[in-house]
């Protein structure tokens, strides 16, 4: 049990058989989903891959924004034996996303939602191909989260969630976002989801790969040291996405991407966090995606490219 555990409150100990919501991709992120979508009273399965079946975990260490810490039980099922699920909340890292979900292919029923939470884009294309007859919905969320040991999570930043549909049959499902705002605080639902994930797209460029190559905290990339690099990741990204028919400016997304570096100010950066774990980044999702989209225009991105570069190998 970690030292820092002063209020044991066991809440929602008791769980329906059948939750609301099932999610898979208990990391950082996905854990405080889990202990806010609880603690707001809907009934959240944690998904485990078969390999966790004999670690025992009395429930999830959780710290709020506040600093309250309080121990949540939390329902554990497993990939394999999935049980009933209602609606399906991925928040794997975006590389893991297509092989946490392929054992669930022929197990999930037509018409349960899948919800896409992760970082960088190309991903949810290949989701609606393994699952053809479910609504496919993505997600953006400037959450910050932080896991500080098996099943320990911080809420270390109150952001905004999006939600928009990716195939035809998400369309009905904008009500997934209300469900999410009870337990977020705010969610919304935005049709044109694409155009928020290019933003998002936009600012985890220039944060997430500089954070984690020079080991800074996001609020150090404000002053001249990483101005002109800055500046340059937004010039590349702003090409990109108006050749992707997403009307921007450079100084727009540089705009964007400050605040979020005033807003987050005290966080690690995900990619921060990986690297200095040792885990899989999400560079393939996030600045790698950019590449592609680049090399189909035609379009320079040598600042990214370098980036990119630079991750791959000290990763
Ligand atoms: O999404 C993020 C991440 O760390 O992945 C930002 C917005 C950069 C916050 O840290």
């Amino acid at each position: 049990m970690p030292s820092g555990l002063r209020d044991l409150n066991l809440k929602n100990s008791r769980q329906p058989s059948s939750p609301q919501w099932s999610l898979l991709g208990c990391g950082a992120l996905g854990g405080v989903f889990a202990s806010l979508l609880t603690l707001s009273g809907q009934s959240t399965r944690v998904l485990l891959r078969d390999r966790h079946r004999s670690t025992l975990h009395p429930g999830i260490d959780f710290t709020s924004l506040e600093g309250h810490t309080q121990l949540i039980a939390i329902e554990r099922g497993f990939v394999s034996q999935p049980g009933q699920i209602k609606r399906l909340l991925v928040m794997t890292k975006a590389g893991q996303v297509v092989s946490a979900l392929t054992p669930l292919v022929g197990k999930l029923a037509a018409g349960i939602p899948i919800i896409l939470l992760h970082n960088g884009m190309g991903i949810a294309e290949q989701v609606v191909q393994l699952f053809p007859h479910n609504p496919v919905i993505a997600g953006v969320t400037s959450h910050g989260a932080m896991q500080n040991g098996h099943f320990v999570f911080r809420h270390t930043g109150k952001g905004e969630t999006w939600l928009g549909p990716v195939n035809e049959a998400a369309k009905a499902h904008a009500g997934l976002a209300d469900e999410l705002a009870a337990a977020l605080g705010q969610a919304g639902w935005d049709e044109h989801i694409l155009a928020r994930q290019w933003q998002k797209l936009a600012i985890n460029c220039a944060i997430n790969p500089l954070t984690a190559l020079y080991r800074l905290k996001n609020g150090d990339l404000t002053g001249p040291r990483f101005a002109d690099a800055l500046q340059q990741i937004c010039v590349e990204v702003a090409d990109v996405m108006q050749a992707e028919g997403q009307p921007t400016s450079a100084e727009e997304l540089l705009r964007r991407a400050m605040m979020v570096v005033e807003l987050t100010a005290d966080n690690y950066s995900s990619m921060y966090q990986d690297m200095e774990l040792g885990r899989e980044t999400e560079i393939e999702a996030i600045t790698g995606f950019l590449l592609a989209r680049a090399a189909q225009h035609g379009i320079a991105v040598p600042v990214n490219q370098g980036l990119y570069q630079a991750i791959k190998e000290k990763s």
